[in-house]
């Protein structure tokens, strides 16, 4: 039977970290995998990470198996983290959480859960959007279709696009928004754009799907969560998949939440009984050390204040390099203007080039991103930011 298949090609994001690895050149820049990258270009472990790790090893004293909503205390504080302590869908008990493996694992979870309330559910995405969003949510068979988002001209959102895009959807359909720092583009919307967007939504029964994976990278864990408290205030109904991959730098350990807010509490409970069953169904119960990290930093006002510092270090290092990247490059004499990378948030920018230039930067000087021109922020630094500007400036030179 297994004759019947084809084989796939590799996720090309993934792919790009085998391609660097792989490359003898001393020079070879990796600005693909979306992961935070310290001046010497490692991918530490947060300090208080690594405290909170060293007290679950002395104090922990069971690895029996957690239900499918993962840890209580984990739920509790991710909640909270995302919607603020006050926050009225906590009040009004209309949410139910559920730690996941990842963000991914929540997307998933929240997609199924979409696809058992209406089969037929239709989604829409960014234009362009994370390229993993669409099989998972294709992998729960739900129809994905797009609403314009950024202008690779202007380098800005084309909001008015995206609000008479949205404006003809129908009642029940889906929205998909990236709460911050927006992968790929980098381009997030204003308070006053979710103000608009929060309107239209919940005037036209859309229901809202805020996948937030870099809270606290753009300009701050409260500022970044806006769009997803406005939405969760105003909106009946709401799906919410968080990641604690980048902001405690807990990649490899899965760790992230799926929330889904109900209009009222009793419908709440009919909910949380539906996904907890789609959990079972697909992976019974999440890992879990990476929530427990998570939790012991979140309940302990210290570890709290220690990771919120090296958060908001990460933040400002990111920020730093959006502005050398364009000074740099301004430097090298390029005329082309690169102005919007220091307005745009968190990890990732698109440079705006072909991808034919995207294979000159990769082969030609061993400088590795995504074919859309995608770069991971992090992965410049002191050591080689004026290498990639000016191999940049070479390459648009032509
Ligand atoms: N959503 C977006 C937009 C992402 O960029 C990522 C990747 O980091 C995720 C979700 C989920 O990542 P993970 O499954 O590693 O938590
Ligand atoms: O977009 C990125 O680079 C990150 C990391 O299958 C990532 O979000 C990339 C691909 C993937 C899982 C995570």
């Amino acid at each position: 039977m297994f004759e019947h298949l084809h084989a796939l090609p590799a996720d090309p994001i993934l792919n790009l970290m085998v391609q660097y690895r792989q490359d003898n050149n001393p020079l070879k820049v990796d600005l693909g995998v979306g992961v935070y990258k310290d001046e010497q270009g490692h991918t530490a472990i947060m300090q208080a990470v690594t405290a909170a790790e060293t007290h679950l090893l002395a104090t922990e004293t069971t690895k029996t198996y957690i239900g499918p909503a993962g840890a209580e205390g984990f739920n509790y504080h991710i909640s909270r983290l995302l919607l603020g302590n006050e926050h009225s869908a906590l009040k009004d008990k209309r949410i139910t959480v559920a730690q996941t493996p990842g963000g991914c694992g929540a997307l998933r979870m929240a997609a199924e859960f979409l696809a058992k309330c209406a089969p037929d559910t239709t989604v829409w995405v960014s234009d362009p959007t994370w390229a993993n969003h669409i099989p998972l949510l294709k992998g729960a068979r739900l129809n994905v279709t797009e609403y314009p988002y950024y202008d690779g001209a202007t380098k800005a959102i084309r909001f008015d696009a995206m609000c008479s895009t949205l404006e003809s959807a129908n009642a029940g359909d889906v929205v998909l928004l990236h709460g911050c720092c927006h992968n790929p583009c980098g381009a997030d919307l204003s308070t006053d754009q979710w103000d608009i967007i929060a309107e239209l939504l919940v005037r036209k029964g859309l229901i809202p799907f805020v996948d937030i994976a870099y809270q606290g990278l753009g300009d701050g864990l409260d500022e970044d969560a806006y769009g997803v408290r406005l939405l969760a205030d105003k909106a009946p109904e709401m799906l919410i998949a968080s990641s604690c991959s980048k902001n405690f730098g807990l990649y490899r350990e899965r760790t992230g939440s799926v929330m889904i807010i109900a209009p009222n509490q009793q419908q709440a409970a009919v909910t949380a009984s539906n996904l907890f069953s789609i959990i079972r169904s697909h992976y019974s119960m999440p890992p879990a050390h990476g929530a427990a990290i998570v939790e012991t930093i979140l309940s302990n006002t210290e570890l709290t204040k220690s990771w919120g510092d090296e958060l908001a270090v990460m933040r400002n290092r990111i920020l730093q390099l959006r502005h050398q990247l364009a000074n740099d490059i301004a430097a090298t004499g390029c005329t082309q203007d690169f102005s919007f990378i220091p307005q745009q948030k968190g990890m990732f920018s698109f440079l705006g080039i072909n991808k034919d230039q995207v294979g000159r930067l990769r082969d030609e000087y061993s400088i590795y991103m995504v074919d859309s021109s995608r770069i991971n922020i992090a992965g410049l630094s002191s050591h080689n930011l004026n290498y990639v500007a000016q191999s940049l400036s070479n390459v648009l030179k032509g």
